[in-house]
């Protein structure tokens, strides 16, 4: 049965049209708009999922939310291109990145996202004795951990998947002053990808893919 990719424009889901893409999976795209003002999903995709966020697939009667959990059951269940590492480091760190990017490293880079229209005292302080260090630290470390790596986890994977929004939000607003040469250099090489090329023509809108 074909995949249906319940997609917001401008959201992470466009990670799901492009693992798509690369696994070459029959799918279809039901499109969603955000609200112009709010930037909130529209009520009708709490009618697929309860939280009604993006992304979320159903397949075979079976409904599928969370970033991480979309990836792994893709993989694991379309099994046309092996994107699971085989040695049991390079699988850790599959595992590792595939939580570390809706875990770790989104949360600060929200808190400055959602928060960015106010421009109180309170806020300023929140960023920089919090929110600012930690996004330091975070993409700090992505970078560090690129520094002699083609991919996230040995050969490309589900990994280097999951990591593309953050780091794609993180370099579209730049927020703190931290190196980001490997980042760039490894985002350069996913925006060269075909599929990841396809994905974002087939998912209309998306404002991070212009570093
Ligand atoms: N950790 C979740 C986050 C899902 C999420 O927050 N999606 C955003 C799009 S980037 C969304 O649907 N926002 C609209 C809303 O919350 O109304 C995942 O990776 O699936």
């Amino acid at each position: 049965m074909t995949v249906i990719v319940h997609h917001l424009n401008n959201s992470r889901s466009q990670r799901i049209l492009w693992l798509l893409e690369y696994l070459e999976i029959d799918y279809e795209i039901k499109h969603y708009q955000r609200d112009p003002i709010t930037q909130q999903a529209p009520l009708s995709l709490a009618q697929v999922h309860p939280l009604g966020k993006s992304p979320v697939i159903t397949h075979d009667g079976i409904v599928v939310a969370e970033t991480g959990a979309i990836i792994e059951y893709l993989i694991d269940n379309f099994r046309k291109v092996d994107l699971t590492p085989k040695t049991k480091e390079n699988n850790l760190q599959y595992k590792y990145w595939l939580h570390f990017a809706e875990g770790s490293a989104m949360t600060d880079l929200l808190v400055s996202l959602f928060t960015r229209g106010f421009k109180t005292p309170e806020r300023d302080a929140l960023m920089d004795r919090v929110v600012k260090p930690h996004l330091k630290n975070i993409f700090g470390f992505i970078e560090n951990h690129l520094k002699d790596k083609e991919w996230f986890a040995g050969d490309f994977s589900g990994a280097d998947i999951a990591m593309s929004f953050p780091i794609e939000a993180f370099l579209t607003g730049k927020i703190v002053d931290v190196e980001t040469a490997n980042m760039e250099k490894w985002l350069k090489k996913v925006h060269a990808m075909k599929s990841y090329q396809t994905a974002l023509e087939k998912g209309g809108p998306y404002i991070y893919a212009k570093q």
